[in-house]
């Protein structure tokens, strides 16, 4: 028996920096609702996607930052998202900036249809810098105001089929990819809030749509998954982000894509059992990956050649 799913990228627009939690989800809830028209049973939003990006600016005053981030899931704000999924019947993925007793986080839950947190991730590759670096047009101070995600890259068994989750950044990294592929992953669900401009390397600037969809569409191929990208996207306060919003086959290929860079949903019918297509044919790993010559993957970086 085929192992179904319909999934749904929904890409957010921007969020204006004195934008309300109760607005980000007010709009997340209608998404939701035409997801759910256009018959998804999952539902991926954003990274940090119930506040404007706020990494981009340099705080020096704690108790200010920490006002962009979570105490609870779900809360006061948010509650209306986890009520729309149990009425509905959608699970959804959310990310958010979590803090945890002393240590503060870049999070992503998977929820389910009844509204029960089925997984948690937090990120890993925590991109940017830890220090004002006004040269900048925007910072991108995630190293500061995030401490690394302690745990790991868990992949769960969720509507009926492997789910793991990353952020952003962590899609770059082929380690993310093999991680979650090591333990079966057929579905990735993950969020981003990616710059259009790379102040460290602008010439990049025109590539960044590409690099978005080439460092997806290889971590599925390589791993037989799927993938559900979420952006964040548009002209937001000042700094344009990319969309791109996605749905990836286990075969690489793209088959739903945004067209904004506004609010908008995408949607696709998934069969779980196609991951086996890829996994049982040039990427069995049982069969072919040689682990014993891949040690250094797990040691630390040399420097880089002269
Ligand atoms: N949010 C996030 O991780 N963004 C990064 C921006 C580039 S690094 C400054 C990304 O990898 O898309």
């Amino acid at each position: 028996m085929p192992r179904t799913l319909t999934v749904a990228a929904a890409q957010l627009g921007p969020i204006a920096r004195d934008e309300p939690r109760s607005s980000a989800v007010a709009r997340m809830v209608a998404l939701m609702e035409h997801a759910h028209g256009r018959g998804a049973e999952l539902v991926v939003f954003p990274e940090l996607a119930l506040t404007s990006f706020f990494p981009r600016w340099f705080m020096p005053d704690q108790s200010e930052i920490d006002t962009w981030f979570e105490r609870e899931m779900p809360s006061a704000d948010t509650a209306p998202l986890f009520e729309a999924a149990a009425r509905l019947g959608v699970a959804f993925h959310l990310g958010y900036a979590e803090i945890d007793g002393a240590n503060r986080f870049n999070t992503a839950i998977l929820v389910g249809p009844t509204g029960e947190i089925l997984s948690k991730y937090r990120k890993v590759h925590l991109p940017g810098h830890r220090e004002d670096e006004p040269w900048r047009p925007f910072q991108h101070l995630e190293k500061r105001y995030f401490a690394r995600g302690d745990l790991g890259f868990p992949v769960v068994d969720a509507l009926g089929g492997h789910v793991g989750m990353c952020i952003c950044n962590d899609r770059r990294w082929p380690e993310t990819w093999r991680l979650m592929g090591l333990q079966s992953a057929e579905l990735v669900c993950l969020g981003y809030n990616t710059p259009q401009h790379y102040p460290n390397a602008p010439q990049h600037d025109r590539l960044q749509d590409f690099h978005n969809h080439l460092s997806m569409q290889a971590g599925a191929y390589q791993n037989g998954t799927y993938v559900v990208a979420a952006a964040k996207a548009g002209l937001e306060e000042g700094a344009e982000l990319i969309g791109g919003s996605c749905i990836i086959a286990p075969t690489g290929e793209i088959v739903a894509l945004a067209a904004t860079r506004a609010d908008e949903v995408v949607v696709a019918d998934i069969d779980f059992d196609r991951c086996r297509e890829i996994r049982t044919n040039i990427f069995d790993f049982a069969q072919h990956r040689q682990p014993d010559l891949y040690t250094a993957l797990a040691e630390p970086a040399p420097a880089p050649a002269k």
